[in-house]
């Protein structure tokens, strides 16, 4: 059995989440999710055994004995784990290299100002500070210059790593819909400025992963 130890309600582990649903998989048939007791137990030495940043999720698979941390490499594992389509092969050498270079393109051009801008405007109130407004600000304005080369290579593809959905479309998705909800990518649903771009984000918001994994979280 996979176990999937984090948080629903954590970005990081609706990434995972989002993915696996994506890629077919159920939950208590094929993976089973074990939630935290209390949010601190991420800082606990048996947490830390697994994932030594105290940070979330880990990975456990039971049947290799073999954990992993770090959303996107749980992604990966399990996909090739598995032989998702979603995930190109190596031996696909185009494809794979235009993945991995889209990889790299979600984790440093978007998720980075996406991160910071949600660190500042929503996630400070639960560590009980304010959340510092100019720096969201700058982080703003560095992914609203971002998404529009995003639009570029959306005028040009269909998907952010050629004309096929693949992971890293998903990849996108728990940050770039909390930035939506706080304001900190008007892009993403911006038809007439961005018209592929919120092409794109339609589409890959209306995947049944996405729903699915929505329909996990509180209703509110
Ligand atoms: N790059 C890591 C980031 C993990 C991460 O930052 N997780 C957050 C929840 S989304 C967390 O555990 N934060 C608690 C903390 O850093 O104190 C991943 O993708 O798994």
């Amino acid at each position: 059995m996979l176990v999937l130890n984090g948080s629903p309600l954590s970005t990081c582990t609706g990434r995972v989440l989002t993915c696996f649903f994506q890629m077919g998989l159920q939950l208590d048939k094929d993976f089973k999710l074990a939630p935290l007791g209390d949010f601190a137990d991420i800082y606990k030495p048996e947490w830390l055994a697994n994932q030594p940043f105290g940070q979330m999720p880990f990975l456990i698979d039971e049947e290799e004995q073999y954990v992993i941390f770090e959303s996107r490499a749980i992604i990966k594992y399990v996909a090739a784990k598995i032989g998702s389509p979603l995930l190109p092969k190596q031996s696909d050498l185009k494809a794979y290299g235009i993945f991995e270079q889209a990889c790299s393109i979600e984790h440093c051009n978007f998720d980075e100002p996406a991160h910071s801008i949600a660190a500042e405007l929503y996630f400070a109130k639960f560590h009980g500070r304010e959340g510092d407004v100019a720096l969201a600000d700058k982080n703003k304005a560095l992914l609203a210059k971002r998404l529009k080369v995003y639009d570029q290579i959306l005028s040009k593809q269909k998907y952010i790593a050629g004309d096929d959905l693949t992971l890293v479309d998903l990849f996108h998705l728990t940050y770039g819909n909390l930035n939506v909800t706080i304001g900190g990518a008007p892009a993403l649903t911006d038809a007439e400025g961005h018209p592929n771009l919120a092409r794109w984000w339609k589409e890959v918001t209306s995947l049944p992963g996405w729903v699915k994994y929505q329909e996990l979280l509180p209703k509110n």
